[in-house]
């Protein structure tokens, strides 16, 4: 196996709890993603589409429906909230701006259903050598593979939070692959984490389907006391701005956020998560995001 990881990143890794590794994806391969990322904006048809937005505040109104839950085997389109109008109670939203410049997120199959995204995870070896070298999970499965896109001007934030709440399994076990497509500055928002972060913050909450039947709302985990951190007013959080087709590699437990982009610039990514699916891990039927029998989440190696 080619060794991807130096002792040195290994070291980065356990004592920060995430990774940045610039030049991960040659240009061509970053050019290849980027395009086709931007062909999928492309192909936005607002026709017929619910209008679901991607929210993430943790206290704000419940941000999905059966279109987001439902999007494990598809690839479909979430809108940046502040794309949409605010009308009168009974009337239809509308699109502020272009559909392709009104897209939050593109989720959560591209992995296993986009020959493009498909070739640069489930069957692209230095993907799996770095997850190899990680020695994080004994049989990774990938799940929830999106664009992130930050449109220029409209981008929103999003908080600070860590991954395992979103993808959680017990015990917790989520790792991000992170991928800009384009350069990240704080301008245009990079992530920001706070380094080391993974040691100390729990897994307290999971983002689980709402018991009423509809959406999404947060469960507390039982046996697991919350953090008293007030995290964004901790000293010591990092930008990790990276130029286009650097790999940044996320433990679960680690905070991280980014800011909105409020710059002329847009800022593409591509992302997919793993989880371990070894024995003695369980990811039940309460998660927001389910495999289902024709499409559960591929392992990776
Ligand atoms: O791309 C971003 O700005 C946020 C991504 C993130 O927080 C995540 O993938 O966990």
């Amino acid at each position: 196996m080619m060794n991807v990881l130096s002792a040195q990143d290994k070291q980065r890794w356990r004592q920060d709890g995430y990774l940045v590794l610039p030049g991960f994806f040659e240009q061509a391969a970053t050019e290849e993603m980027l395009g086709r990322a931007r062909q999928l904006l492309d192909e936005f048809d607002v026709e017929g589409h619910p209008l679901t937005t991607f929210k993430t505040e943790a206290d704000g109104e419940h941000v999905g429906d059966d279109y987001f839950i439902g999007s494990n085997d598809k690839i479909r389109y979430f809108l940046e909230p502040s794309s949409l109008s605010k009308p009168a109670p009974g009337a239809p939203s509308k699109l502020l701006v272009p559909p392709a410049q009104s897209i939050n997120k593109i989720g959560h199959a591209l992995a296993q259903l986009d020959p493009v995204f498909r070739k640069y995870t489930l069957e692209n070896e230095k993907v799996a050598n770095v997850a190899k070298d990680l020695g994080y999970h004994q049989s990774p499965r990938v799940l929830q593979s999106m664009i992130i896109c930050k449109q220029p001007r409209i981008g929103g934030v999003v908080p600070s939070h860590n991954d395992s709440t979103f993808l959680y399994t017990d015990p917790p076990s989520a790792v991000g692959c992170w991928i800009a497509l384009e350069e990240c500055t704080p301008q245009n928002g990079c992530l920001s984490f706070l380094p080391g972060s993974h040691k100390t913050a729990r897994v307290s909450s999971r983002f689980v389907k709402d018991p009423s039947g509809r959406g999404t709302t947060f469960e507390s985990v039982a046996g697991v006391e919350p953090n008293e951190e007030k995290w964004d007013e901790l000293d010591g959080w990092v930008e990790a701005a990276c130029p286009a087709g650097t790999l940044v590699l996320i433990h679960g437990n680690v905070m991280h956020r980014s800011p909105p982009n409020p710059s002329d610039k847009s800022r593409l990514i591509y992302t997919f998560h793993m989880i371990e699916g070894a024995e003695g891990y369980t990811y039940d039927e309460k998660n927001w995001l389910q495999p289902t029998k024709d499409m559960p989440f591929p392992a990776l190696f």
